[in-house]
């Protein structure tokens, strides 16, 4: 992208340009902007066909996008609105002084919110409508940086304490503290939406506002005209995540969100494009995903030199600067300013002659000015058919002084000195004397004061406080026994794979009477993979235009449906933007009070590898749903090789601590534990959500064997046990998923050829087990006086005699995890290495996770008890045809 605006044209006189610039006022003012734009594109055209090589830019010129006379009239009172703001600025400063004052290190920022202090008010005094009985409300995903000005305000609003405010990142202080950032899962009665892992929330926020439309075009909220507003930061548009899914935004014409980039041109370590224009960056990035771009630049004050330019010279400089260059002129003085700004042209000088050199300096810039921010919203909440970005130009730390303002260093400023203090104070008008101030006391006026009451009036006015997190959905009612009980009854032979299973049950759902309607599909391009296409005709996907074509299968039975009332969210190959459709499903029960249920499915490999840090969010804003692993298992998915077998995602689950993992081998334990799921998540309103994972080996599915559905929920039961209970040489074998079978293999193997009896447990949750056994202990610990409980693991294994082997599909961590409540040593194999290219048999010899290599462990295990000889186990090894010099699938 080219930053600069061809000033010189070659060998043409400044009258001529002038003149067609006067002609060009005068069709605007005799005829409006529209006309003009269209002579404008007309004359393009025309140059075009007439081999005029016009170069593309997506730039518009570095100047503010609603002229002043566009501008509409202030509704607001600019000076009381002014003082509410100053004690904000106050409150959100004192609240990180103080913090870390009494803790040093404790954290927190000033100069984010001192930044976006107009931004955000703007937007509390005119525009953010909260949710109400009759409004769902705007949806507003707050700077997470930005937090201490959203906490000074509800204290302000009297919401927050002044014991909370002083406990600011201190949440463990008797009587509670406000966490660092917005953390629904911290405060759930506040916050709505995690977003301070920087680019996850403008996804989300993209995402959201599509789920929205999503729902009304299901008829299944009312069409209104609320807005989901973004506020980021300029450095933050550099994570991938926060520009990757604008182009959605602008295909679905998503008209209901409204991007608000706080443009400092400052990130942690200094400029975002020192060398560049931030602004005009993004501006061409936006325009070009064909978003509605609102450029808010200059302040006010800027205006009328603007209007003595009638060159166009002042538009060209500002072109020309570099964003270090203009960081620069934010901690100079006004004469610096004047002779380096203003100084490259004597015209330029001339424009600003009359002004002192101080009133240089406080030339604000437009994120600064309410009236510009106003107009600039304004405009967004009007403007339909696309998405709007208001890029707004700030000074970080705005109003610190010395103390930071413009600086590289102000992102880490959590203290300030008196003089600082004081010269805060002073510029922002706030009662307090010289000693008192030097305190840094939290200051909310009376009650009755016209701050208060001007700011309470306007909330009113705006149907109540934001942010604000409620739970709206009313609790599901059936127990869905009918629904599932058809998977508990096995496939009577029919070999089938888990991921058939849960199609099937999915398919079932969507009939359901209660959840047909709420059951929200989402897949990133992979439904073929899981068997689901039957579901694109039954189910529709979801278009917002419908479906403009004729599909070309549509002589298929399962021809590729979308329709507007689709209900499969077929996201395309974007894992993120699907997990983004998921948390606004799974999140929907409080922001929109409707319980809909996502189901999102996915290649396991590319969920929590790759998107972690959503599904983190996802966990911390209380999200609920499933998420299922599809085509798991590191030897289950054949050929497709290391990049895509998945040893991993059992593990990387237990990190999130309500998330319930669950890697089941048959159809009947998935039934149980989906059932068990919407009960928890939809009746009793836990904040859980699910990971299961489901795999593409078909086998035959058994009947649920009697009374383990407590067992299945809670991580293991019985699944098969010898029968030959008088057998000298014992063993417990444990299996998951389509290990499972391989274990089941292995029991036959040594009950007939080695007179090992075996028992089979099916594991469905290590993670379940391993939080049951730690929970224990803990308890313990703390009550040495009471009884002493048993893990679970322990209770199951209590009378279980022999050796213990476990196999899973994943690293063998996982077993060994729980290994220190079994009453003996535990024997795990797993898939610890990177896969390969080949079939399922020869990934299980390879990982040494097959029937041979569990019954090898099992003899190997009574070897080390003394319980065989040492010959049966060679036997054993030639029998079985074990390579004993085989690589080490670890490290090979
Ligand atoms: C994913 C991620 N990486 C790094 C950080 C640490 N971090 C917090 S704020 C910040 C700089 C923010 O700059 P910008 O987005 O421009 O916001 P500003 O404070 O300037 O408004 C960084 C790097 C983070 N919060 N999230
Ligand atoms: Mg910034």
């Amino acid at each position: 992208m080219d930053n600069e605006i061809s000033t010189q044209p070659h060998g043409m006189e400044d009258v001529e340009i002038q003149e067609w610039l006067e002609s060009l006022d005068s069709v605007l003012e005799s005829s409006g902007p529209e006309v003009a734009a269209e002579i404008l594109e007309r004359l393009r055209e025309h140059a075009t066909v007439n081999g005029i090589d016009l170069p593309f830019t997506a730039n518009t010129p570095y100047a503010n996008t609603i002229p002043p006379r566009l501008e509409p009239l202030f509704p607001g009172d600019q000076q009381l609105e002014r003082r509410i703001k100053s004690l904000i600025r106050w409150n959100a400063l004192a609240m990180v002084v103080r913090a870390n004052r009494v803790e040093h290190n404790i954290g927190g920022h000033i100069s984010t919110y001192a930044s976006a202090a107009a931004l955000y008010e703007v937007g509390f005094n005119h525009f953010f409508r909260a949710r109400t009985e009759e409004f769902e409300g705007d949806t507003v995903y707050f700077q997470g940086h930005a937090s201490p000005g959203i906490y000074a305000r509800a204290f302000l609003e009297g919401r927050i304490s002044a014991q909370q405010m002083e406990n600011f990142r201190r949440e463990l202080k008797p009587g509670g503290g406000l966490s660092s950032y917005p953390h629904p899962w911290l405060m759930p009665d506040f916050w709505e939406f995690p977003t301070v892992s920087m680019g996850l929330s403008p996804l989300m926020a993209i995402y959201q506002a599509r789920f929205n439309r999503y729902l009304e075009d299901r008829g299944m909220k009312p069409v209104t005209d609320a807005k989901v507003w973004a506020f980021l930061g300029d450095g933050e548009t550099d994570e991938p995540e926060s520009l990757g899914a604008i182009t959605l935004a602008s295909r679905e014409k998503l008209g209901n969100l409204i991007f608000v980039i706080n443009c400092n041109l400052q990130r942690l370590d200094g400029p975002v494009r020192g060398n560049g224009q931030i602004i005009q960056e993004l501006e061409s990035v936006f325009r070009g995903a064909r978003w509605n771009v609102i450029k808010v630049l200059w302040g006010s004050e800027w205006d009328p030199i603007f209007e003595r330019d009638t060159e166009g010279l002042l538009v060209q400089r500002m072109g020309e600067m570099v964003d270090g260059e203009y960081q620069k002129l934010v901690v100079s003085s006004g004469a610096y300013v004047r002779e380096h700004f203003f100084g490259s042209d004597p015209r330029l000088l001339q424009l600003v002659e009359p002004l002192p050199d101080e009133a240089l300096r406080r030339l604000r810039l437009g994120g600064h000015d309410p009236r510009k921010v106003y107009a600039a919203y304004k405009a967004a909440v009007e403007h339909k058919g696309s998405p709007t970005v208001i890029l707004a130009r700030t000074i970080k730390g705005y109003g610190l002084g010395e103390a930071g303002e413009g600086k590289n260093v102000t992102h880490q400023q959590k203290k300030l000195n008196e003089d600082e203090l004081r010269e805060f104070r002073s510029r922002f008008g706030i009662p307090l004397n010289d000693e008192d101030c030097i305190e840094v006391p939290f200051y909310r006026p009376p009650e009755d004061s016209v701050e208060i009451q001007y700011l309470r009036a306007r909330r009113e006015a705006l149907g109540g406080y934001v942010p604000k997190r409620s739970i709206r959905a009313k609790p599901l009612v059936a127990d869905h026994d009918e629904l599932f009980k058809e998977f508990l009854e096995g496939s009577d032979g029919r070999e089938v794979s888990t991921t058939m299973a849960f199609v099937g049950m999915l398919r079932k759902m969507l009939k359901d009477a209660e959840i047909g309607k709420l059951v929200v599909p989402i897949v990133p391009d992979e439904a073929r993979t899981f068997g689901m296409e039957s579901l694109f005709r039954t189910a529709g996907i979801y278009s917002s235009v419908g479906q403009k074509y004729e599909p070309v299968d549509v002589n298929t039975l399962l021809y590729y449906k979308e329709a507007k009332d689709g209900q499969i969210l077929e996201e395309g190959i974007t894992e993120a933007g699907s997990m983004a459709s998921f948390i606004a499903a799974g999140s929907a029960y409080a922001t929109h009070g409707i319980n809909t249920i996502p189901f999102f499915i996915y290649y396991s490999m590319f969920g929590f590898q790759r998107i972690a840090d959503f599904i983190w969010a996802a966990a911390d804003m209380r999200t609920r749903g499933f998420l299922l692993g599809g085509t798991s298992g590191r030897t289950t998915l054949s050929g497709e090789g290391l990049q895509h077998q998945d040893g991993n995602s059992q593990i990387l689950a237990l990190p999130v601590p309500n998330i319930k993992a669950y890697d089941p081998a048959f159809a009947y334990e998935i039934a149980v534990i989906i059932q068990d799921g919407i009960r928890r998540m939809y009746k009793d309103g836990e904040n859980i959500f699910y990971y299961i994972t489901v795999m593409n080996e078909p086998y035959a599915m058994p009947p649920i064997p009697g009374n383990v559905k407590e067992g299945i929920l809670r991580g293991m039961y019985r699944f098969r046990a010898s029968a030959n209970g008088k057998a000298k040489l014992r063993a417990q074998l444990f299996g998951s998923g389509a290990i499972l079978n391989e274990v089941l293999r292995a029991q036959e193997i040594l009950e007939t050829k080695y007179g090992v009896a075996a028992d089979v447990w099916s594991v469905t949750s290590y993670k379940e087990l391993y939080n049951d056994g730690n929970e224990t202990e803990r308890w313990n610990r703390l009550h040495p006086g009471e009884k002493a409980r048993v893990p679970y693991v322990t209770k199951c294994l209590a009378d279980a005699p022999g050796v213990l082997v476990a196999a899973s599909d994943y690293l063998k961590t996982l077993p060994n995890m729980i290994s220190k409540w079994m009453p003996r040593r535990l024997a795990s194999l797993g898939t610890d290495g990177f896969g390969r290219s080949e079939g399922r048999a020869a990934l299980r010899d390879f990982f040494e996770v097959d029937s041979r290599f569990i019954t090898l462990a099992a003899l190997h295990e009574l070897l080390v008890d003394g319980k065989i000889e040492r010959s049966v186990l060679d036997k054993a090894i030639k029998d079985l045809g074990i390579n004993t010099d085989k690589p080490n699938p670890v490290i090979s």
